[in-house]
């Protein structure tokens, strides 16, 4: 269960890290597919792409994989643990209810590599460029209903964010990194470092980055998010999600999975 102190620092440093997010013996079971997803995906045995999934095809490298709960991977390992309670309680701690469908991925790094995300604030679509009023609506406003997270499946120490970021206009220094220079250097950057099993629930209105430190071997590190449902707040399809309005995906879902399914469902402009 999700401590005050918890709370407090997802408050004011926009993160906390729990231990007890997944149960041990979903652990192992969410490494295993996990592993078996990526065998897939560099098989070509699936094959994601956002608009469709399909099964036989060329094999690729994969870097993050968002398509995991469709049927092709024949993996409801993943539906189960996003509806499962540690998560559902951690969530509903920092956002409340009713949860619908945020997603489930996976980062997947065979090192050495040069992933480097460089730093940002999940934005989106919306201004990364604006006045303090600007920036500080953004902030008071944007996926305010939203909660993510890093659940490593191994060790994992490449996200960098700067604590207490989320909260405040982006000094000189952010500024010049965020817009001219992302992979420079930011004062007060924290390295998170994440042991297996261990889980990062953050807001990405942090300024954050990602990078894979020199000399580590590999990444699996899975993403989450679940997302406080209203029903008169429509949103736009996130286009890297169009493959989840076929019907076999819905279909596919263990029970609870699918009312978190309906509620996104139904809330979406396709
Ligand atoms: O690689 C990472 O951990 C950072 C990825 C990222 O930017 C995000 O999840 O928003
Ligand atoms: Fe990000």
């Amino acid at each position: 269960m999700a401590t005050p102190l918890q709370l407090e620092q997802y408050r004011e440093q926009g993160y906390f890290v729990a231990a007890d997010a997944v149960a041990p013996d979903m652990l192992a079971a969410l490494e295993a597919g996990a592993r078996r997803s990526v065998e897939k995906v560099r098989s070509g045995a699936v094959v994601v792409a956002p608009e469709r999934i399909s099964t036989g095809g060329p094999g690729v490298e994969p870097r993050h994989i968002l398509g995991l709960i469709a049927p092709e991977f024949g993996e409801p390992i993943f539906a189960e643990y996003l509806t499962s309670e540690p998560v559902e309680t951690y969530v509903r701690a920092v956002v409340g209810g009713p949860l619908r469908l945020g997603w489930v991925g996976l980062i997947v790094l065979c090192g050495p590599t040069d992933y480097d995300t460089g730093w940002h604030r999940d934005f989106g679509q919306e201004e990364r460029d604006g006045s303090r009023e600007v920036e500080l609506e953004i902030l008071g406003r944007y996926r305010k209903n939203l909660v993510k997270w890093h659940l490593a499946l191994a060790d994992d120490a490449c996200l960098w964010l700067v604590p207490g970021s989320q909260r405040r206009y982006r000094t000189e220094r952010e500024r010049e990194v965020l817009i001219n220079d992302p992979k420079g250097a930011v004062p007060n950057a924290r390295q998170i470092v994440l042991q297996k099993g261990q889980t990062i629930f953050w807001t990405g209105n942090t300024i954050h980055r990602g990078r894979l430190p020199s000399g580590a071997a590999e990444r699996l590190t899975l993403t989450g998010a679940l997302v406080k449902h209203e029903e008169d707040q429509r949103e736009a399809l996130d286009e890297r999600f169009r493959w989840r309005l076929a019907d076999k995906v819905r279909a596919g879902l263990p029970a609870r999975m699918q009312c978190y399914y309906d509620r996104w469902r139904r809330v979406q402009d396709v």
